[in-house]
């Protein structure tokens, strides 16, 4: 059983960057197990239900949202190599430069999902690390292939961490017994043309007319299921692993309703680390990795999945 620690040790050992980062990722495992506990108890500590305010993007925030919130902030500003923080539910970047000469941004959706929290659905907490040349407002909004480092951790039927470094995707599972993240699957590759078709249907009659088209197309003629957990990170596990299309796209006809899903804290990680398992994932039509954030809170259509899948997809759109 290889141990994330020892993994940490001695796979990703190359450079004192490498070493740096790896304390990262160490503290946001540490961190979701924190969340993990809070999940566990949370319809016994009242932590279930709203906490009486909006976000920036006018979404109620739930309890829960605001514990995992604090909890990242708390251990990830404690790190002696990150710098800035953005948060999905904070209104602008967070400065945690203070006496530190250099470092890391991450970007992270404290909980995602929120509407399972009350009914014991999956839930996850994604993130995403990246340099900084020292304008830590400007610089998160680098494009994707700038990631050092992006993943999620998803609380479900058990508790995961996957990520990546840019060499691979590994997942980790929680060993409830030893309290350790324990490798499970090495180097994920997404299965090709397989895999369930995953978006919610309610968009499609918002949606450009071509565009809807090709995702009715999608779902005819590959004759696959659909599935629709509501938390990203849950959809994209599953994807990850067994192949398919996830999508949520803007919407209106000339597509000037940005979707829903956020670029730094959602699409950028999420859309790589499909790319880094073999796959394809598009943000507003276009390649992730080289598309540039305009803002902080930025909203983006969302398509990605396994190559052959995605393919098809296109080709419905020429
Ligand atoms: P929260 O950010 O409020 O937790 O919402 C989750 C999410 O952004 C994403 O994880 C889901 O794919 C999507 O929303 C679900 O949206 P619907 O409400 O349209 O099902």
């Amino acid at each position: 059983m290889t141990t994330l620690s020892h993994y940490l040790m001695t796979n990703l050992k190359e450079s004192a960057h490498q070493q740096e980062l790896n304390l990262i990722i160490s503290d946001l495992a540490n961190v979701g197990k924190k969340i993990f506990h809070e999940v566990q108890r949370s319809g016994l500590l009242d932590l279930h239900g709203a906490a009486g305010a909006q976000n920036v993007h006018e979404d109620e925030v739930q309890k829960l949202d605001e514990r995992s919130n604090e909890l990242v902030k708390e251990v990830l500003s404690s790190n002696e190599h990150v710098i800035g923080l953005a948060s999905e539910e904070e209104p602008d970047v967070v400065d945690v430069s203070e006496g530190k000469e250099s470092g890391y941004l991450v970007a992270f959706d404290p909980l995602d999902g929120s509407s399972n929290i009350d009914i014991n659905m999956p839930i996850g907490t994604i993130f995403s690390v990246l340099p900084s040349a020292g304008d830590i407002a400007n610089d998160f909004l680098q494009a994707a292939e700038k990631q050092l480092a992006a993943g999620y951790i998803l609380y479900g039927s058990s508790t995961v961490l996957v990520f990546s470094t840019g060499k691979g995707v590994d997942e980790f599972t929680l060993d409830p017994d030893t309290g350790e993240f324990v490798l499970t699957t090495e180097n994920i590759s997404i299965p090709k043309d397989t895999g369930y078709i995953s978006y919610n249907p309610y968009v499609l009659p918002k949606m450009d007319e071509k565009r809807a088209e090709a995702y009715n197309n999608l779902t005819q003629q590959t004759g696959r299921s659909m599935r629709w957990v509501g938390a990203m990170v849950a959809d994209i596990h599953r994807t990850l692993l067994k192949g398919g299309f996830f999508a949520y796209p803007s919407v209106g006809t000339d597509g000037n309703y940005k979707g829903k899903l956020r670029m730094q804290y959602e699409a950028k990680p999420l859309g790589w680390l499909v790319e880094q398992a073999g796959g394809r994932c598009l943000l507003d039509g276009q390649p992730v990795g080289t598309l540039k954030s305009t803002e902080l809170h930025q909203k983006v259509s969302v398509e990605m999945g396994d190559t052959g899948t995605m393919q098809l997809f296109e080709s419905f759109l020429d």
